[in-house]
């Protein structure tokens, strides 16, 4: 399966040169937050209304081959608008980790289970925990298992 159509880069420009460096160099540069050295993946998945390609980069939270995808936003009052595309079409997204490009299937999580993978999401990224304490909502994550 692959994601086709007319793709729309992220309005925030650090966003989107880092979707083009990562993809341009077959997933061997532009994988990490900035200067932190932590490792980041690209989510591909399309707009609920537009129907165009939007391309997400997310700290790499992974175990036993599935990713978490941690939809923080920085711990802003509001949810990422990718939240809900990936909502609303859970079925057709794709996920590259660094040279690695694939399909997934992503769900939300509830209670224990979101419990024990927001732990491997801080342990991943500490600034989550900041991120959690800084806003109301419940920061919504969605499990990412391979579908190819
Ligand atoms: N964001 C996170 O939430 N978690 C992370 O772990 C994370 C890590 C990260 C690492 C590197 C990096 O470069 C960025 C990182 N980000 C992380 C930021 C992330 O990549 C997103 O930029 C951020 O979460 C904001 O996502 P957003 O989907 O809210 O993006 C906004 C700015 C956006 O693109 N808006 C579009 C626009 O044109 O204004 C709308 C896009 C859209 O999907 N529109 C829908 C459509 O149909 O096309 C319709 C929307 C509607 O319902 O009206």
């Amino acid at each position: 399966m692959s994601l086709d159509g007319e793709y729309a880069p992220s309005p925030a420009q650090w966003v989107r040169d880092q979707v083009e460096l990562y993809e341009s160099s077959g997933g061997h540069q532009g994988t990490t937050l900035r200067d932190t050295g932590l490792p980041v993946v690209i989510v591909t998945n399309r707009g609920n209304k537009s129907g165009k390609i939007r391309k997400t980069p997310l700290m790499r939270v992974e175990h036993d081959g599935q990713y978490l995808l941690v939809a923080s936003q920085g711990g802003a009052p509001k949810n990422p608008v990718w939240y809900y595309n990936l909502a609303a079409d859970p079925d057709h997204v794709e996920l590259q980790d660094g040279p690695d490009r694939f399909a997934v299937r992503v769900r939300e999580l509830h209670g224990g289970e979101r419990a024990e993978w927001w732990r491997r999401a801080v342990a991943a990224f500490p600034p989550y925990a900041e991120y959690q304490e800084k806003t109301e909502r419940t920061i919504p994550v969605f499990l990412a298992t391979r579908s190819d």
